[in-house]
């Protein structure tokens, strides 16, 4: 590819990228020119180069193609820009009727795999462009009727890109109720393009957009909870700038992990990848080793999970797993030969990888489908206690946005039960790119809770019947209803931890947009779920961006959900039940911490991108045993023994004291 390049730019320094698409529709061609031309060769042509000619006549045929070829866009690894089109640098691609875009996912811009899905576009269009699995090479589309289209990926679904298309007379249609369901809960039937626009959170290319469209506090802004929590809380602040961090081709990629101490709710320190020889690329989900002096995290943009020393934050080893490995969960259950590996699941194939960290360090040691067929499994979590169990969602199987649920067996990897999409069953109807789980025993049943992407539901399954219990809306349309997909709510929920108590589920949900919703005055909220009744108690208001959510000891007895969000520079600290009264009505942030810590160039990106979030100690039941145990045995750093310390005896065995 790259010597066909260097070829081309003798006859043109003009010509344009020669794409993948190209490359793979003219190769055959080319290769039987360039037979031909050498049996011509030796009869007419003895003067000319064979190398010469072919390469002429292949950058004729370029020229041909990219004629109609209006506008290129890159899928990268850029925060606000993941569809980078080559005309305007951002992710708004402006063409004309009738022309052609190519959407280019290659290692110049992104480490990993993605899909480019078509979501929304112009009433009248007849256009469709979507994979059933994620790729890597480039697609093309022709762009048929005026107005704003919005592309995702499936993968990773906050990608986004715009192409909007002029009319005759140059403008861009408004977006309309018909292509927009949104649209229709701010009482209008239409919008301008760039009003869309203009609201659109995952579409913000440049700082200056970032400034305007994000969640970005001060100092100010801050409120420390009266009652401090224990430990420390890590974050993948993912979307943060460091300079000269790049991948081992030299371009950019972005992403700390920040940490914040839980006595004194301020910014202890910040890890950047630096030391990670390249293998380092959007931070996104960590868990820790049962000494809690490990911490294991996984790149999304790329194809590795890192080692973590946590107390120097130096990055012991990087290993790589496989495409897009999403969250990490190890394996808890008592006398497994197993105890303690890691299981990853990797949202750009179609398995969960085993990795064990033994004497020699990080080490693959088995890869498992998490279905049948094309998976692209994310945000998975193993039973509390036992964990003899994997809960799994796989976001898409095929063209369109239908999933599955899996449980797998922890140790075999062997699927036991897969719930598939299925539009004429109720309970199966929501699993609608089904995104990550929760998981926890209540009242003695083991429970998962899984957030659909697009659907807006969480899936509440009995993980040892084996069977959907329930389905519970949880996305709001601006004017506050209930029960609508994610084109007429924008909103997408995401973690959904269960409290290590058995009580109650979290439920973070992200905003695509800058719009708030009548119900939570706010664009991004969690939702409380009470899990013995699994009825919605409470929404609370959250930062711009929500994605992240997962359960801390609170000192004294209980536990505050911590929250991260991606398009904010702060973490918030929900208290599950101020009044303690045992009931979650009256859950509300108590605290908002400044992620943001002056870091050296990172500038409006600093603390931003909140995703994984990791409390130490880890409460739920089968994690926090172990630590305990090994307290006062001189295997504990002093500041984990300190942590311990502090809990209280609920706190150190969540099971032995399940109501
Ligand atoms: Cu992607």
């Amino acid at each position: 590819m790259e010597r066909k390049h260097g070829v081309c730019s003798f006859f043109s320094t003009n010509l344009e990228v020669v794409t993948t698409a190209i490359d793979s529709i003219f190769l055959p061609y080319f290769i039987s020119l360039t037979i031909t031309l050498t049996n011509r060769e030796e009869i007419h042509m003895k003067k000319i180069s064979k190398l010469f000619l072919i390469a002429f006549l292949f950058c004729c045929l370029t020229r041909m193609v990219h004629a109609t070829s209006s506008d290129t866009m890159s899928l990268t690894d850029e925060p606000g820009n993941w569809f980078k089109s080559n005309n305007t640098g951002t992710s708004l691609s402006v063409i004309n009727a009738g022309q052609e875009v190519n959407f280019k996912i290659s290692n110049c811009c992104t480490n990993t795999r993605h899909t480019v899905t078509l979501l929304i576009k112009p009433e009248g269009s007849n256009l469709t462009l979507d994979q059933d699995h994620s790729i890597t090479g480039t697609l093309s589309a022709t762009f048929d009727v005026p107005g704003v289209y919005v592309f995702v990926c499936k993968v990773h679904p906050y990608m986004t890109g715009v192409v909007a298309v002029k009319d005759a007379d140059g403008n861009i249609p408004d977006v309309t109720t018909g292509s927009l369901p949104f649209i229709s809960y701010l009482g209008i039937t239409s919008l301008p393009a760039d009003t869309v626009l203009a609201v659109l959170r995952t579409v913000a290319s440049t700082d200056a957009e970032k400034a305007a469209k994000w969640d970005i506090r001060t100092s100010a802004d801050q409120v420390i909870p009266k009652v401090p929590g224990v430990g420390e809380i890590w974050i993948d602040t993912q979307f943060e700038h460091v300079n000269k961090q790049t991948d081992k081709r030299g371009t950019l990629k972005p992403g700390t992990i920040t940490i914040v101490d839980a006595e004194t709710f301020t910014v202890e320190r910040e890890i950047n990848g630096l030391g990670a020889k390249g293998m380092w690329n959007n931070p996104h989900n960590m868990w820790a080793d049962f000494t809690l002096d490990t911490i294991y995290n996984t790149n999304w943009f790329g194809e590795w999970i890192n080692k973590i020393d946590r107390q120097s934050g130096r990055i012991i080893q990087s290993i790589t797993v496989g495409e897009a490995p999403t969250h990490i969960v190890t394996i808890p259950t008592l006398g497994s030969s197993e105890r303690g590996v890691l299981t990853i699941p990797l949202s750009a194939e179609n398995n969960f990888v085993k990795v064990e960290d033994g004497s020699d360090g990080l080490k693959v040691i088995d890869s498992k489908p998490t279905g049948d067929g094309r998976n692209h499994p994310h945000g998975h979590w193993l039973n509390c206690g036992r964990g003899d169990r994997m809960v799994v969602p796989n976001v898409f199987k095929g063209v369109g946005v239908a999933g599955s649920v899996s449980i797998l067996d922890s140790l075999t990897g062997d699927v036991l039960k897969e719930f598939d999409h299925d539009s004429n069953d109720p309970l199966r109807s929501v699993l609608l790119m089904p995104i990550a789980a929760g998981e926890c025993h209540v009242n003695g049943v083991s429970k998962a809770y899984v957030a659909n992407a697009v659907s807006g539901y969480i899936t509440v399954i009995d993980v040892d019947g084996m069977q959907i219990r329930k389905n519970i809306p949880v996305t709001v349309t601006p004017d506050g209803q209930t029960g609508k997909d994610l084109l007429n709510t924008l909103q997408v929920p995401i973690q959904t931890p269960v409290s290590p108590d058995g009580k109650f589920v979290a439920a973070a949900i992200l905003s695509l947009t800058a719009v708030p919703n009548a119900k939570t005055n706010s664009t991004d909220y969690v939702v409380i779920i009470d899990a013995l009744t699994d009825e919605v108690v409470a929404y609370v208001p959250t930062p711009g961006g929500t994605h992240g959510i997962n359960w801390g000891a609170k000192l004294g007895g209980g536990y505050y959900a911590y929250v991260s969000s991606q398009f904010a520079n702060v973490l918030a600290v929900i208290d599950i039940d101020p009044n303690g009264d045992g009931k979650g009505s009256d859950a509300a942030v108590v605290g908002t911490i400044l992620l943001a810590n002056g870091s050296n160039g990172a500038g409006v990106t600093d603390g931003t991108g909140g995703q994984g979030i990791k409390p130490l100690p880890m409460v739920h039941d089968g994690w926090i045993q172990p630590t305990v145990e090994l307290a006062g045995t001189g295997i504990l750093s002093a500041e984990v023994e300190d942590w311990i310390i502090q809990l209280t005896p609920e706190q150190k065995d969540p099971e032995g004291h399940e109501q």
